[in-house]
Formats: C-alpha cells, structure tokens, sequence
C-alpha cells in the first residue's frame, strides 16, 4: 500500500516537491509574526543546508542534534539537517546538561544546533563531552540574528540534496523509558512520510487548505508529526507558536482560523474550563486530535456537546513514530482508543504473546509499516516478540473491534502529556544532602492525569516541613527538565521494601 521510491529524501518532499506541484506562493509556515511560503521554506532550508556542508562539515549518516521550542526555525534546521543526509536528533527544550549529556553519548552527536535563547545547557553539556564539539546557534525569533543564520544568509538558494535512501535513518526519537536511561528509535526518510501517507490521509483526510495548531514539542515525534511533517506533507499551514499553551490555544484556533489541533487530553481539560468564559470562534476547527495520553471519557463528551466538533483519541509511540490506533469521524466511542490505523494490525496477548480473546485484558501488541528499532539497545527484545510490538500498555479490545486503554504497565508517569520516568526523578532527588532514601510514583490526578508523588525518608536532623518540601522541589526543577519535579511529597519514616531490599512502589500506589 505505501511505495515509496528507492532514493527518497523526506525533507526534500516537503519543501522543493510543494514548490513543484504549483503551491510555492501557499503559505507553509505561520509563527514569530511572519507568514512564509513553501517558496521562502524551501529557499531557506536550502541555504542552511549549505551552510551545514560548507561550513560545517556535516556528511551523511552524521547526528545532528536540534535544540529549540516549536518555531519556524527549528523546522527550517530540522529539513535543512535532513536534506544533507544527517540523522537529526530533536531534544525537549527543558533538558538540563546532564539529560543532554545522555542522548549526545549514545548518539555519539558531535554537531549541536540550538535556539541561542536556551543554549546555556548545551554548552555546558559541550564542555567536557567526549563527542559534542560544535555548538552553532540560530536565532529561535528569525531575526537572522545568529552564527547559522548569519553564515547562512548569502547562500543560494538551490541545494542537491543527498539522494537517501527510503530505508537510510533520517530521525532518531529519543524516549527516556522507565528507568531514565534514553532509547533511540531509529527511523527511515520513508517512515517521515509514511505517518502522514497512512494516518494523517486517512484519518484527517488533510488537503492543502488546512491550518494545524498545537502544543506539543517537535521533539516529541507527536509534535513532529502533528505540527510539521502532517502539513507540509499536503502543502498545508503549520503554525508554530511559542505560547501555544492551553489557556491561548482556543483564540489561537480562532485568530489563525486553525482547522487540525493537536494536543493532549490536558489541554483540552483546561480549553473546556475556559469555554464557557471564552468569546473564541471555534468554528474552522475540523479535528481535535488527542494522544499522549488516554482520553478520559467525561472530557471527550464535555467537548463534544460544548464546542460540537469531533475529538479523536489515539494511540501512538515514539517507537512507531506516530498514532497506530485511533478513533475516526462517526466511529468515535467515548472511552475507547478505537481501531488500527490502515496497515496495522493490534491484538492482545498474555505474558507468552499468547491471543487473548476479545474482552479480556492483556498486554496491546501492535505491528505494521513502522516499527520499533532501538538504536544499539538489549531493550529491543523486551519490546518486539514474534514481530509484535509490546507498547508497555495494558488494554482489552471490546465485542465490536475497538480498543481500549486500562493501564500503563510499567513506571512511566504521563502527567499533562509529558513522560516522567519516575526512576529519573528519584535520582535527582537523591542528589540533594537532606535525602536518606526516596521512591516515586504517579499518582492520579484530575487536571493532569498524574502527577509525580515523591515518598521521602530526609536525613536524620533534617525536619521535612514547607521549606524543606520547597527546596527539594526547586533542586529537581534546577537537576531536570522542571516539569518533571514531583507536584507531591510526602516524609516518611521507611519505604516498603521486598526481603531483598527492593523498594515496593506498588505499596505506595495502592496507599
Ligand atoms: O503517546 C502517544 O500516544 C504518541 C502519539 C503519537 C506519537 C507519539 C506518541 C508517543
């Protein structure tokens, strides 16, 4: 069903190709207040990957790691790196140094790019790297005001890009996993395409005049996909905004006559609180897409009878790139996670990947075009048996075929449709001297879905009161990405612990 030609550049298909076929005056890109072309797009990937051969030294097969918020330049710089052949590697804008410091090792990245807004971490990340030793900044505003753009401005404005194959590695999306310690799924220039080519045709049913908005990151494949590769795919809009947060996201709907969102069922929990107060016109919206997270079903139907427009909850993973199972316009169940998505296939089986039949629970396995591929990682075989993929979700199917989410099965905490490996949280915890012992969890919450709970044994001498509870969470906010510092904390005595001595967080859960 997806053919692909043997020599494909993905990049090169969402920008020269748009200007091809006659949509170079179509607008291709909306944010820092400047609307640009598929015309000016390309010009200006092809200039930057110039600048990245020429001055440089970018060569194919290289990583390149992208460091920014969602703007029009991180884009720009994700095809440019894509159309040199590079690997690029999109990183969360939040990570602090040490969190850089894992992905540049175990890509081996030895060229940064980085908004010169938050390049600090970087650097500092850069300093005494084994691998990282260019940091080049670009100006995140597209004032044109940094190294990359500067060197890259008298360019021209035509570029060879190199002739990649389908299969050769355009994209590696890292996912910090339960325990903290990063994977890096490896995906082809066709698998870029082949998420829009499958879900975003023929889910979305996208065209050329649709307007995406949303607020996940780009280095979250969701983001990538829902916000960049979706829109560009179909010559459509991609508007990327800085404050594309919750509480603006309906006027932005309305201010850019947006007609995809994407975003996570957080978001659209605080859209609705705001709706009734709200005097935004909502009325180009087509889809709301919601993934990250399971959509609770209060919120799916508070949506539908508010704002009258369909949601669609979906399923996907860093590892197959994208959404595998979604609900569609007029098969959409509030509740359910819906069916595979044209050339998938989902079943549920037991701990031996044994068939489960329909309305029991098990473990989701899911396979098709895309599929998991770590890159140098013995948890490849933990995740793909028998050719299945076993998302770390526990789910049942019901008697029409629809699938359903019941649980995660692992220590993952999604809080607000960030992944919160509670293991990471733990060892920045116990980087601070006022902690013995510590234990982490997600805990269910009504606004985020969870949030992190920290259970705390402090040091003797140390009293757990306000302050002490304040300092502990500014010193994981200043060790890690700040969101994922635990919103609870308790001080306790002891942790449950098994004879051996491991910590039963299971206990705490069930507190
Ligand atoms: O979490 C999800 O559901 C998801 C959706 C699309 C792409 C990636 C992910 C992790």
């Amino acid at each position: 069903e997806f053919q692909y030609p043997e020599y494909l550049n993905a990049a090169v298909e969402l920008t020269d190709r748009n200007v091809e076929r006659g949509f170079g005056d179509r607008i291709a890109l909306i944010g820092n207040g400047r609307r640009r072309t598929y015309k000016e797009l390309t010009d200006w990937t092809n200039r930057l990957a110039h600048a990245l051969v020429e001055n440089y030294g970018v060569k194919p097969g290289n990583r390149v790691l992208i460091r920014s918020g969602n703007n029009p330049a991180l884009v720009a710089a994700w095809l440019a790196a894509t159309k040199v052949g590079a690997v690029v590697v999109n990183t969360m804008p939040m990570l602090r140094a040490g969190e850089l410091k894992k992905i540049v090792d175990k890509a081996e990245i030895s060229l940064a790019l980085c908004d010169s807004r938050i390049a600090d971490e970087l650097i500092a990340c850069a300093k005494d790297s084994k691998f990282l030793k260019q940091v080049v900044s670009f100006d995140g505003t597209s004032n044109h005001d940094a190294e990359l753009d500067r060197v890259a401005l008298d360019k021209p404005v035509t570029f060879e890009a190199v002739k990649t194959g389908r299969d050769d590695v355009a994209l590696l999306g890292f996912t910090s996993g339960t325990t903290g310690e990063p994977k890096a799924t490896m995906h082809f220039h066709r698998d870029l395409l082949m998420i829009a080519d499958g879900y975003a045709k023929e889910v979305l049913k996208v065209t050329p005049d649709d307007v995406f908005v949303g607020s996940p990151p780009l280095a979250f494949t969701f983001g990538l996909g829902g916000l960049a590769i979706f829109p560009l795919r179909f010559g459509a809009t991609a508007t990327l905004l800085e404050n594309a947060s919750p509480p603006n996201m309906m006027q932005i709907i309305d201010t850019y006559k947006a007609t995809i969102c994407f975003t996570a069922p957080t978001a659209y929990r605080a859209m609705l609180a705001a709706f009734d107060k709200g005097t935004a016109d909502l009325s180009s919206l087509r889809i709301a897409v919601s993934a990250g997270e399971t959509l609770p079903a209060p919120v799916f139907e508070e949506w539908t009878k508010k704002t009258k427009k369909p949601i669609l909850d979906g399923i996907g993973s860093t590892e197959m790139l994208h959404i595998f199972i979604t609900n569609r316009i007029g098969d959409s169940v509030a509740g359910a996670t819906g069916r595979p998505v044209g050339g998938y296939e989902a079943k549920i089986v037991d701990d031996n990947m044994k068939d489960l039949p329909q309305g029991e629970v098990g473990r989701l396995a899911v396979r098709g075009p895309i599929g998991c591929r770590y890159l140098a990682d013995k948890r490849q075989t933990g995740y793909v048996k028998e050719g299945w993929n076993l998302t770390g979700d526990t789910f049942m199917q019901d008697k029409d075929g629809r699938f359903h989410f019941v649980a995660r099965a692992d220590d993952m905490i999604v809080s607000a449709g960030y992944n919160i490996a509670g293991p990471e949280v733990e060892a920045a915890l116990l980087t601070h001297e006022h902690v013995a012992e510590c234990a982490v969890i997600g805990a269910p919450d009504g606004e985020r879905g969870q949030i992190v709970e920290a259970f705390i044994v402090l040091k003797a001498g140390v009293v757990g009161d306000e302050l002490c509870r304040k300092t502990l969470q500014d010193h994981v906010k200043a060790t890690i990405a700040p969101y994922k510092y635990p919103r609870a904390v308790n001080f306790v005595e002891a942790l449950p612990k098994t004879e051996s001595g491991k910590i039963q967080r299971f206990r705490l859960r069930h507190q």
